[in-house]
């Protein structure tokens, strides 16, 4: 730079009479587009193609630069290669047919766009293919037009009405006949139902039409709510990452959750199909009508959605045993998560526990004030993209509640403990119960604020009857607890503070209390309930969910006692109390089966790992093992009975009695085929050979399957022949041999990856062999390492194909720290493993690095 001085001063040769100047503020901000894997061929907006230097594109986003103010036109051309996506996010083909997985952020696979869930948008699709080889072109809406083209192409012409975010895009072309069906609606409208296949599956799609009839009549009943369009589509696919997808008007389905025969698919089957065609349907109403403004509001359609088909799976079946399966599986994947690296909040995304918040504001609002809280819901919020405040303000206006700090359930993650002390006090009558609450911190929150826990309580007398109640002493008064007057059996305490007490007066003599009915909070209970109170509780109780869970209780006491029994070596003795509890539940004749093969059956051993300091696999292995021999050989005689009686004598039926019926013979022998003996497994073949129905033909399977040695070669080599046509039972086959207990199994695990049947690209398969696997603790935990170290293969190589699955893989060893230091340094060396490859996908690089700590 040069120097500049006064002397070199001169005057202008030109000047300035005025200036005017134009600036225009605040203009376009760039318009950025998400688009991945997606090459782009052209970009114009309002007909002109873009220069270089008015966008950008990276490998992820699309940033064009300055738009045009005010409305404007863009056009975008890009190419995609959907047969090399194993993916399975985006447009895909599964067995040589197209379809679509968009959400969350699938669409972006497909072309540029703001892939986010508060972009709602009326959609038209025009799809061109080859006729020969995709008759059917289907995508969201209706059928506007289609016709003819040159050289063998033909072309179809769909729109929807309804605005909707991008997720809720599909579109699915192929060689698929449908079963058609027709639904009237509340309002005389004729629906159009059709479920999409190939032709040879057709006759596979009888459970499911029935289902998706049976839904739309209940959701016109129970919520009110009418299907908004003329047309229905369902697709089955066998490829798919997860159960089915809620597309408006085409639900595109995993194959798993839509075909079934009595033959190839069991009752759980049968029920998994009503639930799922159920949870797809129900969000036309929760998440496409009403949306998620951003995906940390998933719970907004996921919980309420999962509640809803909880309420129609119970409303169908017998509702306690849908409470305790569901609370099984908050127990089973919830809890553990809760208390691990992975902890969060049901916000952003937890399905199950988000049902539960649902579930909770029922409880306390009754079903009517419920029902007002969705109406208003609906009336406030139809085709928008809201949040969970805003459902959470639904149900306070409309029913006038605050329901102070119910929020936190929404933020707050980690599992609230509840602690009860409950007195007596026969000079006064009164009867007291105190809470206290506790929040265990989850990696980052720290410290936590006390929930609102609503505890549905009951009292039994002495005769085992609820004690009538009608008022309640609580925070310096008297509160009435009653019915419009009429005394209750049951009351919603609200416990919202670190400590809390309600009294009970007029308590006539020492009540035992039923606590938490129905589990009406998602917490773990710990009280001072002796094991008689508990047994007292297991013959009485009137809440059927109460009874099953005292004898839980009892039952992950006993299993405690023994882990530690054996953890000194000392001989294992069984506590004949148990054999008497379960004696007198299975000669009762007054119970629901279906209840009774839940009341038999022990904790599983997750659930007992996760009460203990040191998760211990082999000793709770050999504690389980230990009681189910004992049982089956103390109870041989009834255990026989049951089956004996409980054998199908009619056509398959998928009815609850039926159903209950295989499910307490299937248990029976189950328990049997613990003792390897030989006149049991000649029953057992019997059973196999002779069942008319894959859920009792699979039942004497699993009998079989616990003893290694000839015979159960032979049957599972049997079953494979017999079953190597239809891909659905073949993955049962996988799952049964993946998740067996005999000593050392990953050897066979790894025989099977080789299996011609085996294909890693399909993410049931997946799921059957490799997640069945990580699902039986004693082998993946195997204290060699051995099963840490065959995931972590797996997971490398489903990464290379497909992020999600891999990252629902490698989720397994999220866990680690829950186990003794050899087991810990085994499992951290594939977490650093895995971590250590280039090239990781963002899915699995997140769950592994979170796992690792
Ligand atoms: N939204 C999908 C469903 O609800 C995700 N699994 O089924
Ligand atoms: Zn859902």
């Amino acid at each position: 730079p040069k120097e500049i001085f006064l002397k070199d001063y001169k005057q202008p040769d030109y000047f300035f009479d005025t200036v005017d100047l134009n600036f225009t503020l605040g203009c376009s901000s760039p318009l950025i587009l998400d688009g991945v894997d997606v090459k782009l061929i052209s970009l114009k907006v309002n007909g002109k193609e873009l220069k270089e230097d008015d966008f950008h594109l990276d490998s992820r986003q699309l940033t064009v630069f300055s738009p045009p103010n005010g409305k404007f036109m863009m056009e975008t051309v890009t190419e995609i290669y959907p047969q090399k996506n194993t993916s399975l996010e985006g447009l895909y083909k599964s067995s040589g047919n197209f379809c679509t997985q968009c959400e969350a952020e699938g669409f972006r696979k497909i072309t540029f766009f703001q892939d986010r869930p508060d972009i709602m948008a009326k959609f038209s699709c025009r799809i061109e293919a080859d006729k020969s080889l995709y008759p059917v072109l289907l995508s969201n809406g209706n059928l506007i037009k289609q016709g003819e083209m040159e050289g063998g192409m033909h072309y179809a012409i769909w729109e929807d009405p309804f605005k909707k975010p991008s997720y809720l895009f599909a579109l699915v072309a192929g060689k698929l006949e449908s079963r058609d069906d027709s639904f009237v609606t509340c309002s005389g409208r004729k629906v159009i139902l059709k479920i999409w296949t190939p032709s040879q599956d057709l006759p596979k799609t009888e459970h499911a039409m029935y289902s998706l009839k049976t839904v739309m009549k209940w959701d016109e009943d129970v919520f009110g709510l009418e299907y908004d369009l003329d047309l229905f589509n369902i697709v089955a696919v066998p490829d798919f990452n997860m159960g089915a997808m809620e597309n408006k008007s085409l639900n595109i389905f995993n194959s798993k959750v839509v075909l079934a025969s009595p033959e190839t698919a069991t009752d759980a089957d049968y029920a998994a199909i009503l639930g799922v065609i159920g949870h797809e349907y129900f969000h036309n109403w929760t998440g496409n009508r009403v949306t998620c403004r951003d995906w940390f509001q998933l719970s907004l359609k996921e919980g309420l959605t999962v509640f809803r088909e909880q309420e129609f799976s119970s409303d169908l079946g017998c509702r306690p045993v849908k409470r305790i399966a569901a609370v099984s599986k908050l127990r089973t994947y919830q809890f553990p998560q809760d208390a691990g690296p992975m902890a969060h909040p049901v916000r952003p995304h937890s399905y199950i526990k988000g049902a539960e918040v649902v579930r909770m504001y029922k409880t306390l609002l009754s079903n009517s004030g419920f029902r007002k809280g969705m109406d208003l819901y609906f009336k406030r919020h139809d085709g928008q993209a809201v949040t969970c405040e805003d459902f959470f303000a639904a149900m306070r206006d409309a029913n006038g509640d605050e329901m102070a700090n119910f929020l936190l359930w929404y933020s707050q993650a980690g599992t609230p403990r509840l602690n009860v002390n409950s007195a007596y006090n026969a000079q006064d009558r009164t009867f007291s119960l105190k809470f206290s609450q506790e929040v265990p911190p989850t990696p980052g929150q720290p410290i936590k604020e006390p929930m609102f826990i609503p505890v549905a309580l009951g009292l039994l007398d002495s005769n085992g009857k609820d004690i009538p109640l009608s008022s309640v002493y609580h925070d310096g008064k008297l509160e009435n607890i009653t019915n419009n007057g009429h005394p209750v059996h049951t009351t919603v305490l609200r416990v919202t503070k670190e400590k809390e007490e309600f009294v009970f007066n007029n308590i006539l003599e020492r009540p035992v209390p039923s606590i938490l009915r129905g589990y009406s909070a998602p917490v773990r209970l710990d009280s001072d309930l002796t094991d008689a109170d508990l047994s007292f509780l297991l013959a009485n109780d009137s809440d059927e969910f109460n009874r099953w869970e005292a004898g839980q209780v009892l039952g992950r006491k006993l299993m405690l006692s023994l882990v530690s029994d054996y953890q000194l070596n000392k001989p294992l003795v069984l506590n004949p109390q148990l054999l008497h509890g379960i004696k007198s539940i299975l000669g009762d004749s007054s119970m629901d089966k279906e209840f009774i093969a839940k009341a038999i059956t022990l904790p599983g051993e997750g659930e007992i790992m996760d009460l203990m300091e040191v998760a211990d696999p082999d000793a709770v292995h050999a504690v389980r093992t230990f009681i189910r021999k004992q049982i089956a050989s103390g109870l041989k005689e009834e255990l026989l009975y049951v089956v004996k009686n409980n054998r199908s004598s009619e056509q398959y039926e998928f009815n609850h009695s039926s159903m209950a019926r295989r499910a307490l013979k299937n248990i029976a022998l189950a328990y049997l085929g613990s003792l390897g003996a030989a006149e049991i497994t000649q029953l057992a073949l019997q059973e196999y050979k002779t069942a008319t129905n894959m859920t009792e033909q699979f039942g004497a399977l699993v009998a079989l399957e616990q003893t290694p040695g000839q015979i159960r070669d032979d049957v599972l080599a049997d079953f494979y022949n017999k079953w190597q046509h239809d891909f659905l039972v073949v993955s049962k086959w996988f799952s049964l041999q993946a998740m067996s207990e005999v000593p050392g199994n990953v050897e066979n695990v790894r025989k099977l990856i080789n299996h011609p049947a085996f294909d890693i690209r399909n993410p049931n398969k997946v799921h059957s062999l490799i997640g069945g696997f990580c699902a039986s603790p004693v082998n993946f935990h195997a204290k060699d390492g051995s099963g840490y170290k065959f995931l972590g293969e797996m997971v490398l190589q489903l990464d290379k194909l497909n992020p999600q699955v891999a990252s629902r893989t490698v989720s397994a060893l999220s866990r680690w720290k829950r186990y003794d230091e050899n087991r810990q340094a085994l499992a951290k060396a594939q977490l650093i493993m895995i971590l250590s490859k280039n090239g990781l996908s963002e899915n699995v690089f997140e769950i592994a690095s979170k796992s690792l700590g």
